[in-house]
């Protein structure tokens, strides 16, 4: 079977699901938010990551019925959380070029979020370089429109794009996640000390807020909380794991 019709199938068998990554606070150790990772439980194929999926998503078209699927499923686990009492968590979702660039988010936005009496301040969603200056006079709108409704944008990858600087130049946006590349050797490298230092430095300087992806040590912790890294997540902290996973984790966190 072709993947492109496998991924079809799949989102009539209800085979995704929405992995969760807790993001903390370097302040205080608190979960703030969890950012939404795609997975496919195949019957055959067994758990599949988003890269064998998103690709093939993208070239087909079939994205949009899957970002739509992942924006769905990302606010009911919102709703979930509102009923648990997880007051104040954050949902990171992760858009496509393709998402960002078609005209159905905003009302597609607007509509899941009043249907499920979910707070657009909580939503956060992530958008790579790349995908951003694809086409910046639409995005620039878009991100406005965001804005608009409260819904928080971040720069997911920072750092691994061509255009990071004319990016922040451009658009309002709320965070920057630093990636991981630049966090694995942040004790022992000084160009990645200086370039993550010089980042928090700018979006500080901007009133921007900072997450370093890829924290897996504790020493990796420790110089992000020195250089006042605002949030981290990383293995360090927790996997991805399952919705009810996360929600005994967040239980036993209280
Ligand atoms: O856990 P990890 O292997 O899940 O994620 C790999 C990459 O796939 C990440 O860089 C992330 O941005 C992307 N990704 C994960 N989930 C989604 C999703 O729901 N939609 C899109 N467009 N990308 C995703
Ligand atoms: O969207 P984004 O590229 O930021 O997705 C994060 C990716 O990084 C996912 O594939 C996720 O599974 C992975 N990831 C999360 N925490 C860690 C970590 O501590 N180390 C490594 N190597 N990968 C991580
Ligand atoms: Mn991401
Ligand atoms: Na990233």
């Amino acid at each position: 079977l072709l993947m492109e019709n496998r991924i079809w199938v799949a989102l009539g068998q209800q085979q995704f699901e929405l992995y969760l990554q807790p993001q903390v606070s370097l302040d205080n150790g608190r979960v703030v938010g969890a950012e939404a990772l795609l997975r496919w439980d195949h019957p055959e194929l067994g758990l599949t990551g988003p890269e064998r999926i998103i690709p093939v998503a993208e070239e087909s078209g079939l994205i949009l019925a899957l970002g739509d699927w992942v924006l769905a499923r990302a606010v009911a686990l919102m709703a979930e959380w509102k009923r648990d009492g997880f007051a104040g968590l954050r949902m990171a979702v992760n858009l496509s070029a393709r998402q960002c660039h078609g005209r159905e988010l905003l009302p597609r936005l607007d509509r899941l979020l009043a249907d499920a009496g979910v707070d657009p301040s909580l939503l956060e969603l992530e958008i790579t370089e790349s995908a951003a200056m694809h086409d910046p006079e639409h995005t620039r709108h878009l991100l406005r429109a965001l804005r608009e409704r409260g819904i928080n944008v971040a720069i997911d990858d920072f750092g691994t794009g061509y255009s990071s600087l004319s990016y922040l130049k451009l658009f309002a946006i709320d965070r920057i996640k630093i990636d991981g590349s630049f966090v694995t050797d942040i004790e022992t490298d000084p160009n990645d000390a200086a370039i993550v230092t010089a980042t928090i430095g700018m979006a500080h300087a901007m009133g921007l807020t900072v997450l370093a992806e890829g924290v897996e040590t504790a020493a990796q912790r420790n110089f992000l909380r020195l250089h006042v890294c605002d949030e981290a997540q990383g293995y360090l902290f927790a996997r991805p794991m399952p919705p009810a996973q996360f929600r005994e984790f967040m239980m036993r966190a209280k």
